[in-house]
């Protein structure tokens, strides 16, 4: 009898740290590839990312255009926060950016080739 109650707590003991587990899920660091350019581009991601839910740090890296996330995983999922840059304008792995808020973006921010100062623009 004694060690079925042994059995039993352990089992329940077992079950109660499965259940904090759930409770309080590990945050999750994943990296992005995007198409920042300049250091206003990192202020409007990481400012987009502070505002998505279950995103607890965002930090762009400028030299090699990646964004590290660190997210909830049961609040959101990489897709989510994918998207979420795109809506901002900026190309998120193979999610590519949004085009009316790709239009809206300060000309430093824009891709090379669709800057107005680049050559390639004989509209003005
Ligand atoms: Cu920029």
């Amino acid at each position: 009898m004694k060690k079925v109650k042994l059995i039993m707590a352990v089992v329940f003991a077992a079950l109660m740290f499965g259940g904090v587990n759930a409770q309080t899920p590990k945050n999750v660091e994943i990296e992005i590839k995007v198409s920042s350019q300049c250091s206003m581009c990192k202020e409007t991601i990481e400012k987009t990312l502070a505002f998505e839910k279950g995103v607890t740090k965002s930090n762009v890296d400028l030299d090699k255009d990646v964004v590290v996330v660190t997210y909830k995983p049961g609040k959101t999922t990489p897709e989510k926060i994918r998207t979420a840059i795109s809506k901002a304008g900026y190309d998120a792995d193979d999610v590519p950016a949004d085009a009316k808020a790709y239009t809206n973006l300060p000309d430093c921010c824009k891709k090379p080739a669709d800057r107005e100062s680049d050559h390639s623009g004989h509209d003005h």
